[in-house]
């Protein structure tokens, strides 16, 4: 039986130290990245076989941020779940610091997929993938793409090799805010409709709201029982989920909020600073 609840609350941890981390580096992403909070609050505290103590265990699932500019989510999940301490969230996007921009898989523990250039990180998916059936290993491989993202060529020419090699151990998260850098999707360059398209590729397809537990679970276990095809599941999303003046809003793309906004973002959010953890760096944003 899953504690949705205990779910709950870690997805507002994850909340409150993706806006604190990037107010600090007063930079960084987001609003991608609180739209996918709850896709990786279930897979890296339900879904995903992996051992923060040993990040490079081979069997290990795989994860691929193909979204790379939100970093800060992952980063927050790898933190939460012990890959490394809290304090590092503080030095991100600082010179020397693991926690880069984009995530890089030399520098953090945890990572399995450097990425950032958009397109190119369902193509490495496919790779781990199809790497599982030749080793032969049996973990899965799972993947976030935008849907801004998706205006990309190589992520189709990527999801015609999924489907053509039957990467059932591939499951694809894609996350459908709707909008990306420069406006809404639709009109800088539709990749709309996702479900016909994929099919048309010949993956199975589910299409849910992203931000609802239960059906993030109920999608991700058909997928795994999903024999000889890749499995998408196309979540419905709001781009800067959780805060007022962050949702939908696309101009905020690949900005952080003020210290002044921040206190206000960590009001709605709810919860407290988290005992004995450094975020907040002993500035104790949001009281
Ligand atoms: C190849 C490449 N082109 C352009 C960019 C700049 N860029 C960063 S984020 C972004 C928009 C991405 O939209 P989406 O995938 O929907 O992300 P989300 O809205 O969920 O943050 C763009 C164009 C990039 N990182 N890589």
């Amino acid at each position: 039986m899953r504690d949705l609840d205990r779910l709950r609350d870690i997805a507002r941890q994850l909340r409150r130290d993706i806006l604190v981390m990037t107010t600090e580096a007063r930079s960084g992403h987001p609003g991608g990245s609180l739209s996918a909070v709850e896709i990786l609050t279930a897979l890296y505290f339900d879904l995903m076989n992996i051992d923060p103590k040993d990040p490079r265990w081979p069997e290990r699932d795989r994860f691929v941020l193909s979204k790379g500019h939100a970093a800060p989510v992952l980063y927050a999940a790898l933190a939460e779940r012990g890959f490394f301490e809290r304090d590092a969230l503080m030095r991100l996007r600082k010179i020397g610091s693991m926690l880069q921009g984009h995530p890089d898989m030399l520098k953090t523990p945890g990572v399995d997929a450097s990425t950032g250039s958009l397109g190119q990180g369902l193509s490495f998916a496919c790779g781990l993938a199809l790497g599982a059936r030749l080793a032969p290993r049996s973990y899965r491989v799972w993947a976030l793409v935008g849907d801004g993202e998706s205006e990309e060529g190589q992520i189709w020419e990527a999801a015609m090799f999924a489907a053509h090699y039957g990467l059932d151990n591939l499951t694809v998260f894609q996350d459908w805010n709707g909008l990306q850098i420069d406006g809404p999707c639709d009109k800088v360059l539709s990749p709309y409709p996702l479900d016909e398209k994929w099919r048309a590729f010949g993956w199975e397809v589910a299409v849910i709201d992203g931000h609802d537990f239960a059906q993030i679970f109920q999608a991700a276990d058909a997928a795994a029982r999903t024999r000889g095809r890749p499995s998408v599941i196309i979540a419905k999303t709001v781009k800067g989920k959780g805060v007022s003046f962050m949702e939908n809003q696309a101009g905020g793309h690949g900005k952080a909020a003020s210290p002044e906004q921040l206190a206000v973002a960590l009001a709605e959010i709810g919860g407290a600073e988290k005992a004995g953890g450094a975020v907040g760096g002993g500035r104790h944003y949001g009281r």
